[in-house]
């Protein structure tokens, strides 16, 4: 039986892309789920692998999804191998808050990241930039040395100058991808730049509201040259902590982890307790205020949402 991975879910129709086609070509097969599947209470989610059986009017069915790497619940996809972060340099503004939350969830889901600042040709040059939302490229170089020195790979780029596109496209190559991050970022614009031949509907940031407006509306695998599966999704800018525990938090801070295991308590949770490695860490500069800070924020938001419950 074929084996392909859906590339794409829509009303009730699973679009299966061979595993042996030719990338170029994207040519799918559309399928239905099995009728067990239903009662069963299974999902066939973008990205699975499944296998297929063609029916005679050239349409097919999935008939068995094989085993998950990972899932992903927002957006729903399966065997992600990594998330593309992007946040623009401007407009939206760069909130770092924003940026720590979004690690602290794929760090939970234990999916590798690419840090990716675009819109790097809206980058001032003067300090003193009497426009407040504008970055200057001291700034976004401070940011970057911060993130890199945590462990993340970094990849600054334009699309409208055609910057960086090279450097996405080598570290995707031959992955299951998912471009994540607030809406008007430039996700759509910036797979337009990598994929030649697309043409992923973007738009203009509302000026009133100083946000996106949520252009991309479905989660859809699209092939890359190079062997890989990228996925434009739709930005958010809302994410609950549903999933992360308040002992697990800490874990979700990369540069964390290892000085944590000097603290005095297993599961200390680098508030006052005695001996605290993390917050010596902070003091000696070593681990980035800003970071100990959201994860103070963090901390007091997952506590507050299990009183709520
Ligand atoms: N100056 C500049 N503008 C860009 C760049 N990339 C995207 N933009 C603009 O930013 C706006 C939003 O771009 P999109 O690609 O639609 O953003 P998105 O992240 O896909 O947004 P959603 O689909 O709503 O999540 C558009 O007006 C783009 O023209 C860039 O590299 N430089
Ligand atoms: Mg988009
Ligand atoms: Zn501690």
């Amino acid at each position: 039986m074929p084996q392909g991975y859906i590339v794409k879910a829509l009303s009730g129709y699973y679009y299966v892309l061979p595993e042996e086609a030719d990338l170029r070509e994207a040519k799918t097969v559309t399928c239905r789920g099995r009728g067990v599947f239903k009662n069963r209470n299974i999902t066939p989610l973008v990205g699975d692998r499944v296998m297929y059986a063609e029916t005679e009017n050239g349409e097919g069915t999935v008939t068995e999804i094989l085993p998950r790497t990972s899932e992903l619940i927002r957006p729903p996809i399966a065997n992600v191998n990594v998330v593309v972060l992007v946040f623009s340099v401007t407009e939206p503004v760069l909130n770092l808050q924003l940026l720590d939350k979004f690690l602290v969830h794929i760090e939970n889901t234990g999916i590798d990241v690419l840090l990716c600042f675009t819109k790097s040709d809206l980058l001032t040059e003067d300090d003193d930039s009497s426009v407040p939302k504008e970055m200057t490229v001291a700034e976004l170089e401070r940011i970057t040395k911060l993130y890199e020195g945590i462990g993340y790979t970094v990849v600054k780029t334009s699309s409208k100058l055609q910057e960086g596109v090279e450097a996405i496209l080598h570290h995707l190559d031959g992955a299951v991808s998912v471009f994540a991050g607030q809406s008007g970022v430039g996700k759509s614009s910036l797979l337009n730049a990598m994929i030649s031949g697309l043409n992923l509907e973007t738009n203009a940031i509302s000026q009133r509201l100083g946000r996106g407006k949520h252009t991309t509306r479905h989660v859809e695998l699209l092939p890359l040259t190079n062997g890989g599966l990228v996925a434009d999704t739709p930005g958010f800018s809302q994410l609950d902590f549903m999933e992360v525990e308040a002992e697990g938090l800490s874990g979700c801070f990369k540069e964390f982890a290892a000085i944590a295991e000097g603290c005095r308590f297993r599961g200390c949770l680098h508030l006052h307790e005695p001996d605290c490695k993390v917050r010596d860490a902070v003091a000696e500069g070593v681990i980035a205020a800003s970071r100990f800070d959201h994860y103070l924020l963090f901390l007091t938001e997952i506590k507050d949402r299990k009183r709520r419950y």
